[in-house]
């Protein structure tokens, strides 16, 4: 009896141990950062001359009768509980007709200030089925990139931002390896034509949402449920990233070209910072959605760690395959253990922040982790896009100015950052959660396709003419 008392204090002071040593570790490893209303000053002599200052905007959320891509298809289709996989069954439809309003909308850019502009090119209107290519849809960009550069606004392009052509998806869209081929193509294809105007090029915008959307909660297209082809589908996008880039280097122009892929940075974090399993979820999380990626970029080897699904290749020449990194940053997410995995993945709200419109709260202290996080890679960062949901704009000003804080205080601090592009111009199909979500910096009617500016605007437009 006494021996068997021994070994269980023995066995009890090693978990002891054990619960100490690993909660130290995560919690100096990853911090909590929380900073004083005093801490957040924009500094504008940190802002260079040449800092882009823009909006970011993606084809399908803004041009308008974007009808032969995967979005299309999903939009209309009805989940397995008969009802439509869009909030409100809203249809992107004629979405802020930028189509055709592009050239009121680079005014509006100019009256903010701006000098730079990111936009996505819609692959299925170039290429409407495989091999065809419409030389109209072409010259469309060729007329936005035209009235950009004549406006002074640096233009920056996105090939893929969440939409692919249906005749791409019914060949098995990025689940199939062999078809990766076909993307690099059309990104050749668009960068020999745009190679002497546009200097700046997003090969895919964030890997991460498009697989999570689509292949893990399925609220995206295909709307799968299915972890395992999660990962093979993300090594296929990144492989799609690498062969881009690599393909753009060796055309004529390309050394001079910019060329970098967009990553969202979500700071993953455990509810209680003393409890184990909500680290192990907040890790596990970290380790598929933002670890991999950026392992991969830094070192071509990829690993996609999501219990039970165990994902490791390599690809080398995805080591370095980047001139900058680009950074989409929105807020944290909060997880608290579960045995049921759904419940785990469900994100929590600290009380104690300003809520956005969306899932999420206002974090700006964020921003400048993930920030220190992207700098790993070791490339200028551009950070692709911030922005709030704030139907009522009664905290975009604050956000504007909070999230530019965290900028300058990296800045400050030394790291290289040549842009931010705010999310977005106006409003527009926020994929999933439809119209209700309110991003712009203009509110868009849908109806009248009447644009009005907000007064949280004004903060970014003050800062910009700050410096
Ligand atoms: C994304 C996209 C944008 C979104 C924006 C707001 O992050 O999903 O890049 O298309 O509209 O992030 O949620």
């Amino acid at each position: 009896m006494k021996v068997l008392i021994k070994i269980l204090k023995i066995l009890l002071f090693a978990i002891l141990l054990i619960y100490i040593g690993a909660i130290l570790v995560w919690n100096f490893s990853q911090p909590a950062v929380k900073w004083k209303k005093e801490d957040f000053k924009i500094v504008s002599e940190v802002f260079p001359e040449d800092f882009m200052w823009g909006t970011a905007t993606a084809a399908h959320q803004v041009e308008g009768n974007n009808t032969n891509n995967n979005w299309y298809a999903w939009e209309h289709s009805l989940n397995e509980d008969n009802e439509s996989t869009i909030h409100n069954n809203d249809k992107s439809g004629k979405a802020a007709d930028h189509w055709n309003r592009y050239p009121e909308d680079i005014q509006r850019m100019q009256d903010l200030g701006m000098n730079a502009y990111r936009f996505s090119i819609e692959w299925s209107k170039i290429e409407p089925e495989q091999g065809i290519i419409d030389r109209a849809a072409i010259q469309h960009y060729h007329d936005l990139v035209d009235s950009l550069n004549a406006a002074g606004l640096t233009p920056m392009m996105t090939f893929h931002h969440f939409t692919q052509p249906i005749w791409f998806d019914d060949l098995g869209g990025f689940e199939k390896e062999e078809n990766i081929s076909l993307f690099v193509k059309f990104c050749r294809l668009v960068f020999e034509e745009f190679v002497d105007k546009v200097d700046y090029y997003c090969t895919i915008n964030e890997p991460n949402v498009f697989i999570t959307g689509g292949y893990v909660r399925g609220d995206f297209p295909p709307g799968k449920k299915d972890p395992q082809l999660a990962g093979e589908v993300l090594f296929n996008l990144l492989k799609a990233h690498t062969l881009v880039y690599r393909t753009i280097k060796a055309l004529p122009g390309g050394r001079d070209a910019k060329v970098g892929i967009v990553k969202d940075i979500f700071v993953f974090e455990p509810r209680n910072r003393f409890h184990p399993g909500d680290w192990l979820v907040a890790r596990t999380v970290d380790k598929a959605f933002n670890e991999s990626t950026l392992a991969f970029l830094k070192t071509g080897y990829y690993n996609f760690e999501f219990p039970p699904v165990s994902i490791s290749k390599e690809y080398r020449i995805g080591k370095g395959s980047y001139d900058f990194a680009g950074l989409n940053y929105y807020s944290h997410i909060i997880f608290d253990f579960s045995f049921d995995q759904e419940k785990a993945l469900e994100p929590h709200m600290p009380e104690d922040e300003i809520k956005t419109d969306m899932e999420y709260t206002m974090y700006p202290e964020g921003l400048y982790t993930a920030i220190k996080r992207i700098a790993s890679l070791g490339a200028p960062i551009i950070i692709t896009e911030n922005g709030v949901a704030d139907r009522d704009d009664d905290i975009r000003g604050l956000y504007i100015q909070e999230h530019l804080s965290a900028v300058s205080k990296a800045m400050e601090e030394g790291y290289d950052i040549d842009g931010y592009f705010y999310w977005s111009l106006m409003d527009n199909f926020e994929w999933a959660e439809g119209y209700d979500m309110k991003f712009g910096l203009y509110a868009l009617d849908t109806l009248s396709q009447e644009r009005s500016l907000r007064k949280g605007a004004l903060t970014l437009k003050n800062i910009i003419q700050g410096n």
